[in-house]
């Protein structure tokens, strides 16, 4: 088995000591940071996915292998910035209201505050009111939405309407992303962008504040 597969295996597992150990072993051996994220790590949690889909794997299991995900990712976090801080602007993100999901929005966070955002991340499930009070309080450049269920996609376009109908939507730029969400989702509730990874989600963001 490959050093990438190990990891997946290991990720799928739940086994958090074993799984840094194997990252630092793929880092020292010479595998990039983003390979093991993307080809160890991501494809990993796609397969801990289709587990739970299919009743193989249990919440308290896919909970055991988002702690790992997050410890590994810990080891990777120095190595995937991106280096250029040239103060970028202010981002504030959280995953929308009812939704409890936030790897995929802590990796974009990492991304973010790599490529030199300054980022307040208020974490998961955030009612737009709580949305409305960060925004007042911070002026952020950039509003960051994350969703991963197609029960709490509607929330973004909520949160997206509370910060219309509250006269704070011609103050910044909202973007959305989560695996559920594309495009024309984007589109379609007035988003001004969508990116379908972290490290597109912090090119969108330059893009959009430059
Ligand atoms: C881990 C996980 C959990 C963990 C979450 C732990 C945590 N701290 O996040 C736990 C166990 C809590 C969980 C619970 C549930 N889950 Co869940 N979960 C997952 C799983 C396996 C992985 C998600 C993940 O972390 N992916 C890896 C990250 C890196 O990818 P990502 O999140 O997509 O993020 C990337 C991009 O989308 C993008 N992105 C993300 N956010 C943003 C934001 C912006 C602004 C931008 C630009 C980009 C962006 O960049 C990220 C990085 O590249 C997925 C399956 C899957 N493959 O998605 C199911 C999945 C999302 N869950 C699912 C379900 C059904 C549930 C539950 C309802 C199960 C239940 N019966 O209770 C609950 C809901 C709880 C709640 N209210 O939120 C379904 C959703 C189905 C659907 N159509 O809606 C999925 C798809 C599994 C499945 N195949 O059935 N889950």
């Amino acid at each position: 088995m490959s050093d990438l597969q190990t990891i997946t295996e290991t990720l799928i597992a739940g086994d958090g000591d074993k799984l840094q150990e194997l990252v630092q072993a793929a880092l020292d051996a010479g595998t990039s940071a983003k390979e093991i994220l993307q080809k160890g790590l991501i494809s990993g949690m796609d397969i801990v996915g289709e587990k739970m889909e299919s009743g193989d794997m249990f919440i308290p299991e896919v909970l055991m292998s988002a702690q790992a995900m997050s410890t590994a990712v810990d080891v990777l976090k120095p190595l995937l910035a991106e280096g250029d801080s040239t103060s970028a602007g202010k981002v504030l993100i959280g995953t929308v209201k009812g939704d409890l999901h936030d790897i995929g929005k802590n990796l974009v966070v990492m991304m973010m505050e790599s490529a030199g955002f300054d980022v307040i991340d208020l974490g998961v499930d955030v009612p737009p009111e709580k949305f409305i009070e960060a925004i007042k309080a911070n002026k952020p450049n950039i509003v960051g939405l994350s969703a991963l269920l197609t029960t709490t996609m509607p929330m973004m376009k909520k949160s997206i309407m509370t910060i219309e109908e509250s006269g704070l939507r011609d103050t910044l730029k909202i973007i959305v992303g989560g695996a559920p969400v594309n495009q024309a989702f984007a589109d379609e509730i007035g988003a001004d962008g969508y990116a379908a990874d972290a490290g597109a989600a912090s090119k969108l963001a330059k893009a959009l504040y430059a």
